[in-house]
């Protein structure tokens, strides 16, 4: 009798724990990623709009990629007319919500690309929650994809 009831206690665990880690991991997804590439010499900016479909704030809180060296978190911000650049810990994306990084704001900051116009990079976001999302950034020169 005692056996029977502790093999059907253990499914029942391993369903509430299944569930429980769904709940927390930040679904989120990527639009219109791209890479501003300028020269070897000159660090490259990561642009992208994150989509966060959970129903819980999304943290971002670092990147990475094979092609970058060190990959960081940057937003641009106007000093008094200068415009400067900060590096930034982690960026919210709330519930339903979306951030969009772009030219004068938030930005990935390639530090040493190694990369040719044409390619596609990959690259990994690290969520606070532990979890991560890969993806691949096209990458385009100065003007971008709407440029020539
Ligand atoms: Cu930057």
């Amino acid at each position: 009798m005692k056996r029977s009831a502790l093999i059907f206690a253990l499914p029942i665990l391993l369903g509430a724990a299944s569930a429980a880690s769904a709940q927390t991991g930040p679904q989120v997804s990527v639009s219109n990623p791209w890479i501003r590439y300028l020269l070897p010499s000159v660090p490259a900016g990561g642009y992208l709009t994150l989509h966060n479909n959970g129903t819980s704030p999304a943290v971002l809180t670092g990147a990475s990629s094979s092609a970058c060296g060190t990959l960081m978190l940057h937003k641009s911000e106007n000093k008094s007319g200068t415009e400067i650049m900060v590096k930034v810990d982690s960026i919210t994306v709330p519930a339903h919500g979306e951030v969009s990084f772009s030219e004068g704001g938030y930005h990935l900051m390639c530090m040493k690309p190694n990369m040719k116009l044409g390619e596609h990079i990959p690259v990994t976001l690290k969520f606070q929650d532990g979890t991560a999302l890969l993806l691949t950034m096209p990458v385009y020169g100065p003007s971008g994809p709407s440029g020539q």
